[in-house]
């Protein structure tokens, strides 16, 4: 099975990773991984550190003339800004010394791991929690979970993700998002995100697009930050994978975990999700039809999942990310030390992260998918795998 885990603080001097369980004799490559990579940089409302991060993962492990070995894969990843900055990170972050000579972060950001974080390890000092709980993270486990969504492609099932929210603009309920976004996805879920990649804010819609970026801009001016929505989609899955058996083998419950663990992350749905509950069952339950010789459902609210399996319809996942907790407008604090009352202290930042996250959500379903993929296809070369799933198909 599919494992992965990374390693690294914000500014100290770069991450690593390592993914294992991927299959031997998957054609793979930094240029793959850095499609990525640069997916996750780009998007309106970033602030001033992505101007001079330029993310490029370098293979250390698991990798030979092009092709996985089955072997652990190993990545690592440089901190441009341990260098690069003025604020004197290698100094800030040493591995050496006693730190008398690093001041202290003591006012806690609400709605961060600042406090709790401190709460929790006793540091007297905020910062080690601001480093490993930042999003930086994110660009690491892009890398590691783009290496399972190579894999995924590679029997044809395809990844795309886009923003139907932002503060308060954003598409008229579920029957419009379907309407532009299912004709789209007839040609497979990338097009969703290559489409999506147009606008700078990774919103399908031109005019809802440019109604973003403007309240990005206006929200920035008045110094405060906003989150939104996103649906990632998934198409090419083949009926099955999952389990209705046992609670933690449910593609859905998976999902969500992985969604709920990324930074600033609230909640998911799986297709029509809270509002099924404002709906009758006759207006939430998809009709099944036999078409093409395959069983389908004339609609889709179910996300693509039922009874914890895939359908074989395309799987719509959505979530909500909360507006980043760094912002010029301070918010009222107690300094950890003095517990004293003050404002809150403003850090470099983006105003808003949302169509950068949708690429780190996108990313981070592959891993849960082609597990389940591997669970009843599974094999230790692409050979083998390619075998069971084809002999299956056929
Ligand atoms: C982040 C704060 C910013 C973001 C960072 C996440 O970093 P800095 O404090 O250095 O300006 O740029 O995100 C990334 C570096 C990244 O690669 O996504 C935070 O506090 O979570």
């Amino acid at each position: 099975m599919i494992r992965y885990f990374t390693a690294g603080e914000s500014h100290g001097p770069g991450l690593t990773g390592i993914i294992e369980g991927i299959p031997a004799g998957l054609p793979l490559s930094e240029d793959e991984i850095a499609l990525h990579l640069a997916r996750r940089q780009k998007g309106y409302g970033r602030g001033g550190r992505m101007a001079f991060e330029k993310d490029r993962a370098e293979i250390q492990s698991g990798v030979r003339f092009g092709k996985t070995m089955g072997s652990p894969i190993g990545l690592i990843m440089p901190n441009r800004a341990y260098e690069k900055d003025d604020d004197n990170w290698p100094k800030v972050m040493s591995k050496e010394g006693d730190g008398k000579d690093v001041d202290p972060i003591t006012v806690p950001r609400p709605g961060h791991a600042d406090l709790v974080g401190n709460q929790k390890y006793q540091f007297g000092d905020i910062r080690p929690a601001i480093e490993r709980s930042s999003a930086r993270e994110t660009a690491m486990r892009v890398g590691l979970c783009s290496i399972a969504r190579l894999f995924l492609k590679h029997f044809g099932i395809e990844i795309g993700g886009h923003v139907i929210q932002l503060g308060n603009v954003g598409f008229d309920g579920w029957e419009q998002v379907r309407e532009m976004v299912d004709p789209l996805m007839k040609s497979g879920a990338e097009n969703i995100f290559k489409k999506a990649d147009d606008s700078e804010v990774r919103c399908l819609d031109e005019n809802l697009s440019q109604q973003m970026v403007d309240l990005i801009k206006k929200k920035r001016k008045e110094g405060t930050s906003l989150g939104g929505h996103y649906e990632i989609v998934v198409t090419g899955l083949p009926p099955g994978l999952g389990s209705y058996v046992h609670w933690d083998r449910k593609i859905g419950g998976q999902i969500a975990q992985t969604v709920i663990g990324t930074q600033a992350m609230k909640g998911v749905e799986i297709g029509l999700g809270f509002e099924a509950g404002r709906r009758m069952g006759h207006q939430v339950h998809d009709e099944i039809i036999h078409q093409d010789g395959e069983f389908k459902r004339r609609t889709n609210r179910a996300g693509g999942l039922e009874g914890g399996m895939t359908t074989g319809m395309p799987l719509i996942v959505r979530g909500v990310m909360k507006p980043i907790p760094t912002m010029i407008k301070p918010l009222k604090t107690v300094d950890i030390n003095t517990k004293k009352e003050q404002d809150t202290r403003y850090e470099r930042s983006d105003v808003c992260a949302l169509p950068r996250a949708i690429v780190v959500i996108e990313n981070v379903i592959a891993p849960v998918l082609a597990n389940a993929f591997l669970e009843k296809y599974g094999g230790d070369s692409i050979k083998e795998i390619e075998q069971h799933y084809y002999s299956d198909k056929n």
